[in-house]
Protein backbone atom coordinates (compact mmCIF):
# COMPACT_ATOMS: atom_id res chain seq x y z
CA UNK A 1 0.00 0.00 0.00
CA UNK A 2 1.06 3.58 -0.69
CA UNK A 3 0.91 5.53 1.99
CA UNK A 4 2.39 8.99 1.08
CA UNK A 5 2.04 11.99 2.57
CA UNK A 6 4.08 15.13 2.54
CA UNK A 7 4.91 18.05 4.90
CA UNK A 8 6.82 21.27 4.51
CA UNK A 9 6.68 24.07 7.38
CA UNK A 10 8.85 26.10 9.45
CA UNK A 11 8.46 26.44 13.01
CA UNK A 12 8.09 29.62 14.65
CA UNK A 13 9.15 30.87 18.47
CA UNK A 14 6.91 32.89 19.95
CA UNK A 15 6.31 34.32 23.63
CA UNK A 16 3.07 34.15 24.92
CA UNK A 17 3.12 36.71 27.72
CA UNK A 18 3.66 40.65 26.98
CA UNK A 19 2.93 43.36 29.23
CA UNK A 20 0.34 45.29 29.21
CA UNK A 21 1.68 49.18 29.43
CA UNK A 22 -2.01 50.97 29.74
CA UNK A 23 -2.56 48.32 32.94
CA UNK A 24 0.75 48.77 34.17
CA UNK A 25 0.48 52.88 33.88
CA UNK A 26 -3.42 53.19 35.43
CA UNK A 27 -2.12 51.23 38.84
CA UNK A 28 -1.08 54.44 41.31
CA UNK A 29 -2.61 57.95 41.78
CA UNK A 30 -1.36 61.46 41.53
CA UNK A 31 0.04 63.10 37.85
CA UNK A 32 3.25 62.95 39.12
CA UNK A 33 3.56 58.77 40.05
CA UNK A 34 1.37 58.51 36.92
CA UNK A 35 3.69 59.66 34.48
CA UNK A 36 6.88 58.13 36.66
CA UNK A 37 4.64 54.96 36.49
CA UNK A 38 3.65 55.52 32.68
CA UNK A 39 7.58 56.12 32.15
CA UNK A 40 8.11 52.62 33.92
CA UNK A 41 5.77 50.83 32.37
CA UNK A 42 6.91 51.65 28.76
CA UNK A 43 10.31 50.65 29.63
CA UNK A 44 8.83 47.64 31.23
CA UNK A 45 6.95 46.83 27.43
CA UNK A 46 9.96 48.04 25.56
CA UNK A 47 11.94 45.26 27.29
CA UNK A 48 8.81 42.68 26.89
CA UNK A 49 8.78 43.81 23.09
CA UNK A 50 12.74 43.21 23.13
CA UNK A 51 12.29 39.82 24.45
CA UNK A 52 9.66 38.84 22.01
CA UNK A 53 11.86 39.94 18.92
CA UNK A 54 14.76 38.01 20.32
CA UNK A 55 12.67 35.11 20.92
CA UNK A 56 11.33 35.16 17.59
CA UNK A 57 14.25 35.92 15.71
CA UNK A 58 15.60 32.93 12.84
CA UNK A 59 17.21 30.32 14.81
CA UNK A 60 21.63 30.79 13.62
CA UNK A 61 23.11 27.78 12.48
CA UNK A 62 23.08 25.27 15.59
CA UNK A 63 22.40 21.65 16.05
CA UNK A 64 19.18 20.69 15.30
CA UNK A 65 17.39 17.70 17.28
CA UNK A 66 15.16 14.45 16.12
CA UNK A 67 11.42 15.06 16.41
CA UNK A 68 10.19 11.57 14.70
CA UNK A 69 12.58 9.52 17.41
CA UNK A 70 15.25 9.00 20.06
CA UNK A 71 18.79 8.18 19.38
CA UNK A 72 20.12 5.23 19.81
CA UNK A 73 23.05 2.64 19.98
CA UNK A 74 25.81 4.39 17.67
CA UNK A 75 26.09 2.58 14.64
CA UNK A 76 29.28 4.09 12.79
CA UNK A 77 32.17 5.70 15.36
CA UNK A 78 33.74 6.68 12.10
CA UNK A 79 37.20 9.47 12.37
CA UNK A 80 38.27 11.67 9.52
CA UNK A 81 41.04 12.83 12.05
CA UNK A 82 43.79 12.26 9.53
CA UNK A 83 42.61 9.42 6.28
CA UNK A 84 39.36 8.05 4.88
CA UNK A 85 37.99 5.40 7.24
CA UNK A 86 38.77 2.05 5.48
CA UNK A 87 34.59 2.09 5.93
CA UNK A 88 34.24 4.77 3.68
CA UNK A 89 34.63 4.05 -0.50
CA UNK A 90 35.42 6.35 -2.74
CA UNK A 91 33.09 5.36 -5.27
CA UNK A 92 33.71 7.93 -7.89
CA UNK A 93 35.05 11.84 -7.74
CA UNK A 94 37.85 12.89 -5.41
CA UNK A 95 38.15 12.26 -1.63
CA UNK A 96 39.91 13.30 1.53
CA UNK A 97 39.27 13.19 5.25
CA UNK A 98 41.49 15.54 7.23
CA UNK A 99 41.28 17.23 10.28
CA UNK A 100 37.64 15.62 10.86
CA UNK A 101 36.74 17.24 7.74
CA UNK A 102 35.49 14.91 4.72
CA UNK A 103 35.78 16.97 1.19
CA UNK A 104 34.30 15.63 -1.98
CA UNK A 105 34.74 16.55 -5.62
CA UNK A 106 33.50 15.75 -8.47
CA UNK A 107 36.07 15.15 -11.98
CA UNK A 108 34.41 16.49 -15.38
CA UNK A 109 35.98 12.86 -17.05
CA UNK A 110 33.50 10.92 -14.62
CA UNK A 111 30.50 13.11 -15.90
CA UNK A 112 28.93 11.83 -12.53
CA UNK A 113 28.96 13.31 -9.33
CA UNK A 114 30.99 12.61 -6.92
CA UNK A 115 30.08 9.46 -4.70
CA UNK A 116 31.50 8.34 -1.29
CA UNK A 117 29.38 5.27 0.30
CA UNK A 118 29.59 3.47 3.64
CA UNK A 119 28.29 -0.26 3.80
CA UNK A 120 25.96 -0.56 6.70
CA UNK A 121 23.11 -2.48 8.08
CA UNK A 122 20.09 -1.05 9.26
CA UNK A 123 16.41 -0.32 9.04
CA UNK A 124 16.00 3.22 11.48
CA UNK A 125 18.35 5.83 11.92
CA UNK A 126 19.38 9.08 12.98
CA UNK A 127 21.78 10.36 10.32
CA UNK A 128 23.73 13.98 11.13
CA UNK A 129 26.49 15.83 9.65
CA UNK A 130 27.63 19.13 9.31
CA UNK A 131 28.30 20.38 5.34
CA UNK A 132 29.69 23.16 4.02
CA UNK A 133 28.54 23.60 0.30
CA UNK A 134 32.20 25.43 -1.16
CA UNK A 135 31.64 25.78 -4.74
CA UNK A 136 29.26 22.64 -5.16
CA UNK A 137 25.84 22.88 -6.68
CA UNK A 138 24.27 20.10 -5.00
CA UNK A 139 25.67 17.44 -2.62
CA UNK A 140 23.13 14.69 -1.19
CA UNK A 141 22.65 11.74 1.49
CA UNK A 142 21.85 9.25 -0.34
CA UNK A 143 20.36 5.66 1.17
CA UNK A 144 20.77 2.55 -0.17
CA UNK A 145 18.95 -1.09 -0.03
CA UNK A 146 21.15 -4.25 -0.83
CA UNK A 147 19.52 -3.49 -4.89
CA UNK A 148 18.99 -0.06 -5.42
CA UNK A 149 18.57 3.64 -4.28
CA UNK A 150 16.01 4.33 -1.16
CA UNK A 151 15.65 7.96 -0.02
CA UNK A 152 17.78 10.66 0.63
CA UNK A 153 17.91 13.93 1.28
CA UNK A 154 19.53 16.85 -1.38
CA UNK A 155 20.52 20.04 -0.84
CA UNK A 156 21.14 23.14 -2.93
CA UNK A 157 22.32 26.57 -2.43
CA UNK A 158 18.79 27.80 -2.63
CA UNK A 159 16.58 24.75 -1.20
CA UNK A 160 16.87 21.42 0.37
CA UNK A 161 14.34 18.41 -0.57
CA UNK A 162 13.45 14.95 0.93
CA UNK A 163 12.76 12.55 -1.54
CA UNK A 164 11.99 8.65 -2.08
CA UNK A 165 14.26 7.68 -4.61
CA UNK A 166 13.52 5.91 -7.89
CA UNK A 167 13.95 2.38 -7.45
CA UNK A 168 14.09 0.14 -10.47
CA UNK A 169 15.64 2.40 -12.87
CA UNK A 170 14.06 2.01 -16.29
CA UNK A 171 11.05 0.20 -14.24
CA UNK A 172 7.66 2.26 -13.59
CA UNK A 173 8.47 3.03 -10.51
CA UNK A 174 9.18 6.28 -9.68
CA UNK A 175 11.12 9.23 -6.98
CA UNK A 176 8.27 10.85 -4.71
CA UNK A 177 9.39 14.44 -3.35
CA UNK A 178 8.26 14.64 0.38
CA UNK A 179 9.28 18.08 0.66
CA UNK A 180 10.95 20.84 -1.07
CA UNK A 181 12.01 23.80 1.83
CA UNK A 182 13.46 26.64 0.63
CA UNK A 183 16.55 27.67 2.59
CA UNK A 184 19.82 29.71 1.94
CA UNK A 185 23.20 28.23 2.35
CA UNK A 186 25.97 30.25 1.67
CA UNK A 187 28.97 28.55 0.43
CA UNK A 188 31.27 29.51 3.59
CA UNK A 189 28.84 28.90 5.67
CA UNK A 190 28.88 25.12 8.30
CA UNK A 191 25.27 24.02 8.74
CA UNK A 192 24.25 20.73 10.03
CA UNK A 193 21.31 18.10 8.73
CA UNK A 194 19.76 15.66 10.74
CA UNK A 195 17.77 13.08 9.07
CA UNK A 196 15.16 10.69 10.78
CA UNK A 197 14.31 7.58 9.16
CA UNK A 198 11.41 5.26 10.81
CA UNK A 199 9.54 2.75 9.69
CA UNK A 200 8.38 3.94 6.12
CA UNK A 201 8.51 7.73 7.47
CA UNK A 202 11.67 10.52 7.25
CA UNK A 203 12.09 13.64 8.96
CA UNK A 204 15.03 16.05 7.51
CA UNK A 205 16.17 19.25 9.68
CA UNK A 206 18.27 21.70 9.09
CA UNK A 207 19.65 24.56 11.37
CA UNK A 208 18.27 23.85 14.75
CA UNK A 209 14.93 22.56 13.51
CA UNK A 210 14.02 26.16 11.77
CA UNK A 211 12.95 23.99 9.05
CA UNK A 212 11.76 20.23 8.60
CA UNK A 213 10.60 18.37 5.57
CA UNK A 214 9.21 14.82 5.72
CA UNK A 215 7.10 12.27 4.73
CA UNK A 216 6.37 8.74 3.90
CA UNK A 217 6.71 5.61 1.61
CA UNK A 218 5.87 1.53 1.87
CA UNK A 219 9.60 1.86 -0.09
CA UNK A 220 11.50 3.15 3.03
CA UNK A 221 10.51 0.68 5.48
CA UNK A 222 13.01 -2.10 4.68
CA UNK A 223 16.82 -3.15 5.33
CA UNK A 224 19.11 -0.52 4.13
CA UNK A 225 22.57 -1.74 3.24
CA UNK A 226 24.59 1.24 2.85
CA UNK A 227 24.46 5.24 2.87
CA UNK A 228 26.71 7.81 1.26
CA UNK A 229 27.42 11.56 0.24
CA UNK A 230 27.14 12.95 -3.25
CA UNK A 231 28.98 16.15 -4.42
CA UNK A 232 27.91 17.69 -7.83
CA UNK A 233 30.78 20.41 -8.54
CA UNK A 234 32.73 21.02 -5.71
CA UNK A 235 34.40 20.81 -3.65
CA UNK A 236 32.17 20.14 -1.06
CA UNK A 237 33.03 19.47 3.07
CA UNK A 238 31.14 16.84 5.73
CA UNK A 239 31.97 16.74 8.92
CA UNK A 240 30.73 16.20 12.85
CA UNK A 241 29.01 12.87 10.82
CA UNK A 242 27.25 10.29 13.82
CA UNK A 243 24.80 7.42 12.63
CA UNK A 244 22.92 5.84 15.29
CA UNK A 245 20.16 3.52 16.02
CA UNK A 246 16.11 5.24 16.48
CA UNK A 247 13.46 4.73 18.51
CA UNK A 248 9.85 5.42 17.90
CA UNK A 249 9.04 9.14 20.16
CA UNK A 250 5.63 8.87 21.70
CA UNK A 251 5.17 12.72 20.47
CA UNK A 252 5.42 12.24 17.05
CA UNK A 253 1.91 12.02 16.15
CA UNK A 254 0.85 14.65 17.74
CA UNK A 255 4.14 16.87 16.00
CA UNK A 256 3.55 15.91 12.65
CA UNK A 257 -0.06 17.00 13.17
CA UNK A 258 0.75 20.44 14.89
CA UNK A 259 3.66 20.60 11.70
CA UNK A 260 0.90 19.70 9.07
CA UNK A 261 -1.40 22.60 10.57
CA UNK A 262 0.98 24.96 10.14
CA1 LIG B 1 11.84 3.87 -12.44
Amino acid sequence: MDIKSQGRLSVRHTVSSRVDPERNAAVGGGVFAGVKLTLLSHAVWQFAFALTFIASAPARAGQPSPIMTTPGAMLAPDSFASALPRTWHAAKGTWVAEGGVLRGTEIAADKHQAVIRRPLAFTNAIITFSFRLGAARQISLSINDAQEHVCRLLITPRDFVVRKDDHDHDGPDKPVEFARVPLKFAPEEWHTAVVEIQGAEMVAQIDSGAKVGFGAHALLDRPKANLGFTVAGGPAEFRDISITAAQPRADWTETKRRLAAK
